[in-house]
């Protein structure tokens, strides 16, 4: 497959509303990575979510990154589980910020998927979130911050957010043997 008039074509994506691109390595990856699209669906900010591999559909994944800041996105989430190249294969193809989701997974608890994207080169950044569905939100909530920069309105969203999970907490804070 080295030769390039071999290959199959990659894979062509249309221009998107969308402002976030959530990517990941398989479907399996969803349960933890539809945490990122709840919050900003919460948050009312566009987002597309596909599965992208970095081993399994290596021309699709460089297709996607070259693509995705003419498509009009501005912020990658990049989920992956074991070997996670994706996030940072993404990012070296991309000035956009990209944002990493280590997924769990069933050998080593995700710590492999951590360190396969946190590791990074210097020049190349991803930010890294925590293992799993935390970090997965918070990715979310990592891409929000960063459109909130330059959109006021999300920013009072994304304040009205932050008081009502703090008021939440205090609400149910005093605790009392049953
Ligand atoms: C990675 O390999 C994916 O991100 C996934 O977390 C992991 C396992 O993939 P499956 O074999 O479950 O499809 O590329």
């Amino acid at each position: 497959m080295n030769d390039p008039s071999t290959r199959p074509p990659a894979d062509k994506f249309a221009a998107t509303d969308a402002l976030v691109g959530i990517i990941m390595g398989s479907r399996n990856d969803w349960p933890t990575m539809k945490a990122a699209a709840e919050i900003l669906r919460e948050l009312q900010v566009s987002f597309e979510s596909m599965v992208v591999s970095a081993h399994r559909t290596p021309q699709r994944m460089a297709a996607y990154a070259e693509s995705a800041a003419g498509r009009g996105l501005k912020v990658i989430i990049a989920g992956a589980g074991g070997a996670a190249h994706l996030p940072g294969m993404v990012a070296s193809e991309t000035h956009l910020p990209v944002i990493g989701v280590p997924v769990q997974s069933r050998a080593l608890q995700g710590l492999d998927s951590l360190l396969s994207i946190v590791q990074m080169p210097g020049g190349i950044p991803v930010a890294t979130m925590s293992i799993g569905t935390s970090g997965a939100k918070n990715a979310g909530l990592m891409a929000a911050r960063i459109l909130a920069l330059s959109d006021a309105a999300l920013r009072d969203r994304l304040q009205d957010f932050i008081t009502r999970q703090t008021n939440a907490v205090l609400e149910s804070a005093d605790l009392e043997l049953e």
